[in-house]
């Protein structure tokens, strides 16, 4: 060490001149260098060509002339697809070859999600919950995913994963008691609607402040890679959250500490009303990966069977070689943000109408299914109406269900509730009494 010290300190401090001597030879370049030893001047034949960067921070070559880097080298990454729009293998080698039954239960759970959201939206619009997201248009990226990973993979999502979480297992009726902040609800009525949760089937719950769960994510999958259960963390966000500090916090833990973990960007065009166009300048998410050392993949969100296959291998690789990897799934959010937006204010029925009917998930995976006559008109007939059926009885039980208790405001947060709960808790008592006749506590568990 000390000699390779030595020898970089006579490099870079000891130097007074460098001369090129390209008489000698106009293509291999001769230097000298010059540094003093005991006072005498001394000079050793150096090749600059073959000297090589030694700093710590990056694996380079010197170059001798002045270019910045052209931030469209990574530019035009692919969009890896199985399915064609009409839903024809492209190339057989890439066709997952699931079995009929796992690609009918694709199928209805995309559609059980399409009715559940079209549902609670009218519920929203009728003023019967107090909020709602649909995930129109994005179900190919949930349950293509969802389907890749084991149940014991810890998933923490954004908001707009509610498939994952149905692909899951999570029942309607609790889809519904969060909705409806009932006494059924796993977070006792504290959240806003579509902020879900279950510990049983391994989802953390949403939190609404962007980006939040990115860095949580990596120091999950920290965790789990030192517990080496052979499990993957999964992290689902939005491309506008990809904006956030937060995000590059967690993409740079999770690519340092060599982490068992998929980042799944879902790129649906628009954050809120922000097209893509005016989030970013580079290609994408995807084009980020190259910079914190992440294999990355961009594929197309809306063939389930490019979501499965990527994601199935990034979850096979994560966690033979504890790294994490970036997919980007490009998709299209087809409803409005949530129920607080109106979308025609900032883009086209004709935009919005191409993905509907010509680039849609649902359609794509039934045309696959009708080519090999596994499903047609009269399957399609039956399973609408018992879908819905089982959507608007979940809908009518959950409705029925008292509120939770207004004292569970207050717990869980303490082991001891201190004074200054306490005091809170008293003066919301005083107040319900006092204005007895504007709150149903009939409704509310005694
Ligand atoms: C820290 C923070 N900033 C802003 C918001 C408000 N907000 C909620 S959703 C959203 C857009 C997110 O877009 P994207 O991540 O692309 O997800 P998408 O809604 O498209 O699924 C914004 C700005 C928030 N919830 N948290
Ligand atoms: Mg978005």
């Amino acid at each position: 060490m000390a000699a390779i010290g030595g020898f970089r300190r006579l490099c870079t401090v000891g130097l007074s001149a460098v001369c090129r001597n390209r008489a000698r030879n106009a293509l291999s370049i001769s230097q000298y260098r010059s540094f003093r030893v005991n006072g005498a001047l001394q000079q050793q034949p150096f090749d600059s060509l073959a000297e090589k960067p030694q700093f710590p921070g990056a694996s380079a070559e010197f170059v001798d002339h002045l270019e910045f880097i052209q931030p469209n080298v990574i530019s035009g990454i692919p969009v890896y697809r199985v399915m064609d729009r009409q839903g024809q293998i492209i190339n057989p080698s890439e066709d997952p070859q699931l079995p009929k039954e796992m690609v009918l239960n694709f199928y209805q759970k995309m559609t059980l999600l399409n009715t559940m959201d079209r549902i609670l939206y009218e519920s929203q619009r009728q003023g019967r919950i107090s909020f709602y997201m649909t995930n129109y248009g994005e179900e190919g990226t949930h349950v293509g995913s969802a389907a890749a990973l084991d149940p014991e993979d810890l998933v923490f999502g954004q908001y707009r994963e509610a498939g994952v979480l149905m692909f899951r297992g999570f029942p309607l009726d609790l889809f519904m008691a969060q909705c409806y902040a009932n006494v059924d609800d796993l977070g006792k009525g504290r959240q806003m609607p579509v902020h879900y949760g279950s510990k049983d089937l391994n989802f953390v719950t949403i939190s609404s402040p962007l980006a939040t769960q990115i860095p949580q994510a990596a120091g999950a999958a920290y965790a789990i890679k030192r517990e080496n259960t052979n499990r993957v963390v999964i992290c689902y966000f939005g491309e506008g959250a990809a904006s956030e500090g937060d995000a590059h916090a967690g993409f740079n833990f999770a690519a340092t500490l060599e982490c068992p973990l998929i980042f799944f960007c879902r790129n649906n065009g628009y954050a809120i009303s922000t097209p893509t166009d005016e989030q970013y300048r580079g290609d994408g998410i995807a084009a980020r990966g190259p910079g914190y050392g992440m294999l990355s993949i961009r594929v197309d969100g809306n063939d389930v069977f490019a979501v499965y296959n990527a994601t199935k291998e990034a979850r096979r690789r994560a966690i033979a070689e504890n790294q994490p990897f970036l997919i980007e799934a490009m998709t299209y959010r087809i409803g409005h943000h949530s129920t607080s937006d109106d979308s025609s204010a900032y883009r086209s029925v004709d935009e919005v109408n191409y993905w509907d009917k010509q680039d849609h998930p649902i359609s794509r995976l039934r045309h696959y299914m009708t080519a090999r006559g596994w499903w047609g008109e009269e399957e399609e007939r039956a399973w609408r109406k018992q879908s819905r059926k089982l959507v608007m009885e979940a809908f009518e039980r959950a409705e029925k269900r008292q509120k939770p208790h207004p004292d569970l405001l207050f717990s869980d947060v303490y082991l001891e509730m201190p004074p200054s709960l306490e005091k809170q808790k008293e003066s919301m008592w005083r107040h319900l009494q006092q204005y007895r006749e504007h709150y149903p506590l009939d409704h509310y568990e005694k």
